[in-house]
Parts: structure tokens; sequence; C-alpha cells
């Protein structure tokens, strides 16, 4: 494990002040709040694709340092809602700005600030949390059309800290981990240390495949996809094996999930099972059907079933 800095309040905590706290990571779709956490945790916690609205309900990813534990909650990105699902998503993301001890808000700095930041800003200005800003993405711009980003930033007067980085390459990042360090509050552990997320293991599962689905789909069809898990059984000789239904809204969404000969669910199954098995650590036999069911963003029984209970 990673010394502790040498300046700071994390520094002062001394050898028995054990600091914890929460932090929540939060800005509109696509700006890689998801890639932040999966950084700063060191582990694959939250799945990532370059749709925007990939990730649907707040996961927790736990960060283990000498007298320091961080409990990072990647939320869904904030956007205009045009169904009950999309409804639940901002609803739980805009709940989370409250219930933390410090909010890391994200824009993606090779776009500059857009309405969706400045929304993002509103909401943070209401929740009243303490925050940082990250100008993420500094690997897509040149370093000098950073300067007027953070003056414009500076100039809100709503956040502490601006750190530019890139989730993506690590830049910067122990610069942000710092900063977050240095801002959590006296208290014990809330995990053991070999805990990375609590996520339940159904819905991690669930998550992996719908991470496929959205990184080798396009267009409405993986906004339109939910992925429900009908069976997981751990059989002889390592192997395990699960049965999930991937959920859609149109036949003609099912048509592109299904592909040319199968090839398209062939490609996703594929790459899906790689992912479990790594995660699992085991053999995976994994079983997908796709099925029709119209309207499903707007029905709450699927939405619980999909981790966004109504509220
Ligand atoms: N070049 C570059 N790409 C990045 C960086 N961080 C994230 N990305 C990419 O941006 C896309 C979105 O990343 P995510 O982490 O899924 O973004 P998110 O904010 O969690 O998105 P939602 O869950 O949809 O709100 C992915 O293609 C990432 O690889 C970065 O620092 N640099
Ligand atoms: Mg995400």
């Amino acid at each position: 494990m990673a010394e502790r800095p040498a300046t700071g309040r994390y520094a002062e905590a001394g050898p028995d002040g054990f600091l914890c706290g929460f932090v929540a990571l939060a800005g509109r779709a696509n700006v890689g709040k998801s890639t932040l956490m999966n950084r700063l945790v060191g582990a694959k916690v939250s799945i990532v694709s370059d749709v925007p609205q990939t990730t649907r309900f707040p996961v927790r990813g736990i960060l283990h340092r000498p007298g320091l534990q961080v409990i990072f909650i990647d939320t869904p990105g904030i956007h205009k809602p045009r169904y009950r699902m999309n409804e639940e998503m901002v609803r739980l993301a805009t709940r989370v700005l409250r219930e933390v001890d410090l909010v890391t808000v994200l824009i993606d700095a090779s776009e500059g600030f857009g309405p969706g930041d400045r929304f993002v800003f509103e909401l943070l200005k209401s929740a009243r949390s303490r925050s940082v800003l990250v100008l993420n993405k500094v690997d897509l711009m040149s370093k000098e059309r950073l300067l007027p980003l953070i003056d414009e930033a500076s100039r809100t007067g709503l956040f502490e800290e601006i750190v530019p980085l890139s989730a993506l390459s690590g830049e910067n990042c122990d610069r942000l981990q710092a900063v977050i360090a240095d801002r959590m509050p006296p208290g014990p552990p809330h995990f053991p240390e070999d805990i990375l997320t609590d996520l339940p293991q159904r819905q991690a599962i669930s998550e992996l495949i719908r991470e496929q689905v959205f990184q080798q789909t396009r267009q409405e069809v993986p906004h339109a996809t939910a992925v429900l898990i009908e069976m997981i059984e751990e059989g002889e000789n390592n192997l395990t094996r699960i049965h999930a239904t991937i959920v859609t809204d149109r036949d003609s969404q099912k048509a592109i999930l299904i592909g040319e000969g199968g090839r398209m669910m062939k490609a996703i199954g594929t790459t899906a099972r790689r992912s479990l098995e790594a995660y699992l650590g085991s053999h995976v036999h994994l079983s997908l059907w796709v099925k029709v069911k119209k309207g499903w963003r707007d029905d709450t029984s699927v939405l619980r079933l999909i981790g966004l209970p109504p509220s």
C-alpha cells in the first residue's frame, strides 16, 4: 500500500486517527465518472462505455489506504429524462449529492462547459455539499485551453479545488486522491480491507453483460436494453452456468441484438463470458436470450428488477 502523503489533514491525522468518508462522483453523462472511480479504486467496479447513460444506479467503490477509507459513489449521468427509468436514474444521482461528505463533479474538459454541466452546478448549489471539480479528459486537449476553463470554474465559487486530470491515462489522479483524502472526516472504516464494492454478485453479472451490449450496439439499442439474470448455478469443475435475458423495447431492436445469423449475440456472449470469467474466477457457460417487452422503461416491475425501485 502507498505511504501517507507528506502534507495536509490526512498526513496530520496521525497513526491512530482513521479518516473515512463518502464521496460522490457526479456530472452529466459520458464525462468519465465510472472510468475515474475504477481508476481511484484500482479495480473494475463500474461498467464503462462511450454511450451516454451507461451507469443506471449508484455503484459504490472503496479505496483503502493506511489510515484512510474513501467510499466513492459513482452516479448515473444527469440528463433530461424521457422515460420513468431515466427519471429514477436522475433522482438517485441527485439524492446522492446531499448524502455525502464531498461531491466530485466531473466535466469533459475537451468539450468545455455546456448547458448540461451548468444544470449539474445548479443541482450542486441546492445540495449545499462541499465539492471539488475535475476537468477530465485532458489527454484529448492542449494544456493552453485549460486556463480559461479553470478561470470560468473558479468564478462559480462552487469548488474548493479544481483538478485537471485524465481518468483514462491516470495523469494527475494521485493529486485528486490527495485533495479528497484531506477532506475526509475522522471515523472508523465502514468496510473490511478486502472489499472493493458492495454490489451484489447478481447485479455485477448483469452489469458485465450489459456493458457488452453498450459497447457493441449503437443508437437507440443500448438505451432500450436491460439484462435480467434468470439463473446462476455453480457446477463441478469450476464451471458457473448463467442464464440471462436481454430485454428490449421493439422487434427491430431484437433483430439488431441477434444480428445476421446470430452474429451479434455471439459477439456479445463471447466478450461477456470472458469478463464474467475474470470476475468470477471460474469457467462460465453463458446462455443469452433476447425478449421484447414494449415500454419496459416505464414499467416499475422491470425497473425494480434492474436496481431502480420506484420512488
Ligand atoms: N480520452 C479519454 N477518454 C475518457 C477519459 N475518461 C473517460 N473516457 C471515456 O469516456 C467514455 C465515457 O466514460 P464513462 O466512464 O462510462 O463515463 P460516465 O461519466 O460514467 O458515463 P455515464 O455512466 O453514461 O454517465 C468512455 O469511452 C471512456 O473510455 C479520459 O480521461 N480520456
Ligand atoms: Mg458511468
